[in-house]
């Protein structure tokens, strides 16, 4: 495994309380909440999850779509996350729609974004049964026919990123749930070889790149895992260029197997690696916090099983927000399966997978603390504050940084500087009130505008 650039501290902000939808009356209630939750944010600038995975030598990493790296998404997933996986964007019906005429520029966008993040890429997916072009999935083709194609497309594919894709899922899902094998177009052709043969053009394209066989419900020990485990035991004694397996873990709530560590152990002993490659934990809707707080356990349950295992290479996150997700598409009335919220505020998932990786479990003793709310919301505007109060710590002169999820913006401030860049506000201290002594507290205030709209921000001191 390559290691991760090591990354720029972030400050992280916590916790959630959703989106709010006009009116007076929510307004204050909001108020309330917020005051109530008092959006904790330790003195100390907690590390962003890719830091506390550089410093494992592992990888957090996330799925990502090219035409929403801008704004809050761009911030969180360069921030955030040391791999990026296109969750479409190198698949064969994205890069040749129609045959013989290529669209790279999702796929070229995501990976030099990831590179102006010093973050690494893998790459998903060479061969697949599904989102194949149209002229490949309905073409009539001899075996020697199919072979060309793939064999072409994958040289195209890995030579055209050489060097700049770390790894990648150069099968994808090749089981059925009993083990046997799905009976796709590749199979149907070119019978069981065509695994082999695909590992080999990819190894030839790029010698430097990992090569994976990923699959999804073979993350504990069953029937399915079981054939993936025998397959790439083969192919390892035949010498077929193989590094590792992908296990997609689309998992439900409270169901994480327990035989997790177990299977990858099992993987790894024949001297692969693992990736946990499409993490998400779905659930049914509306979340409560009930559920929240079991996924956050069935999350770290996950990191902990791969943490457990050297050669477990770490976590890719299938879309790292809820408004990013394919789980409500394809399950109706299911979702929330991601670390972050619609209005991409962290959920307790967030805080599992922070602290799975080394992040602080318990806040500081001693600590100031800051908290967002809306003091009153008309149509078009609010008015907000946020205070600032110590007990067993002081600030001598504070920042307070917070993200807006919902295209807010700042027009006037008191007691404070304000500045807002893209959904980013940073506020200082004004001339007068730098300091919170211990015990004490500071006030600022701030009119904005918002709508659709108003979620509450977590508010990071610093
Ligand atoms: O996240 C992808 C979604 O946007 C697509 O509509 C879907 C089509 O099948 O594919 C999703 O990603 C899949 C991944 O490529 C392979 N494992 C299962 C993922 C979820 O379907």
């Amino acid at each position: 495994m390559r290691l991760p650039h090591i990354g720029t501290p972030r400050r992280r902000s916590l916790g959630s309380l959703g989106s709010l939808r006009g009116g007076w009356a929510l307004a204050a209630l909001v108020a309330c909440l917020a005051a109530l939750v008092g959006a904790p944010s330790a003195h100390a600038a907690d590390p962003p999850l890719r830091d506390l995975a550089d410093a494992k030598g592992k990888v957090i990493g996330t799925a990502v779509t090219g035409s929403k790296l801008t704004g809050t998404y761009g911030e969180i997933a360069g921030a955030q996350f040391n791999w990026l996986t296109p969750g479409n964007a190198m698949k064969w019906g994205s890069v040749e729609p129609t045959r013989g005429s290529f669209d790279w520029a999702e796929a070229d966008q995501i990976v030099d974004f990831a590179e102006a993040h010093g973050q690494e890429v893998r790459g998903h997916t060479l061969v697949w049964h599904s989102q194949n072009p149209n002229w490949l999935a309905n073409g009539t083709w001899t075996p020697a026919q199919l072979s060309q194609l793939m064999n072409d497309h994958i040289a195209l594919e890995v030579g055209r990123y050489k060097g700049r894709v770390a790894a990648w899922d150069v099968v994808n899902e090749p089981f059925n749930e009993d083990g046997s094998y799905r009976q796709t177009l590749w199979y149907n052709g070119l019978g069981v070889d065509y695994i082999a043969q695909a590992l080999t053009a990819a190894r030839a394209a790029d010698p430097a790149a990992e090569l994976y066989i990923n699959d999804y419900n073979v993350e504990g020990v069953n029937a399915k895992s079981t054939a993936l485990y025998n397959l790439v035991r083969d192919l390892k004694a035949r010498g077929v260029p193989i590094d590792g397996v992908g296990l997609q873990a689309h998992l439900i709530l409270g169901q994480v197997p327990s035989t997790m560590q177990q299977n990858i152990q099992r993987f790894a002993d024949l001297g692969l690696d693992v990736a946990i490659t499409e993490l998400d934990i779905r659930m049914q809707l509306p979340a409560d916090s009930a559920k929240l707080t079991q996924q956050a356990a069935d999350y770290k349950a996950v990191m902990n099983a791969c943490l457990a295992v050297s050669r477990c290479t770490g976590a890719t996150v299938w879309g790292f927000t809820d408004s990013d997700s394919w789980i409500p598409d394809t399950f109706p009335g299911q979702g929330a399966a991601t670390p972050y919220d619609e209005n991409y505020q962290p959920k307790p998932a967030y805080r599992a997978i922070h602290e799975a990786l080394g992040g602080t479990t318990t806040p500081p003793t001693g600590a100031c603390t800051a908290a967002y709310s809306v003091t009153s919301q008309w149509d078009t505007g609010f008015t907000g504050q946020v205070r600032i109060a110590c007990s067993g710590a002081a600030l001598s002169s504070w920042k307070a940084d917070w993200t807006f999820g919902a295209g807010q913006r700042i027009t006037q401030a008191w007691n404070a500087t304000c500045t807002q860049s893209g959904a980013t506000v940073r506020c200082s201290n004004a001339s007068y009130n730098g300091t919170v002594p211990d015990g004490g507290s500071v006030t600022f205030g701030f009119n904005g505008s918002w709508s659709g709209s108003n979620p509450v921000p977590m508010v990071t001191l610093g």
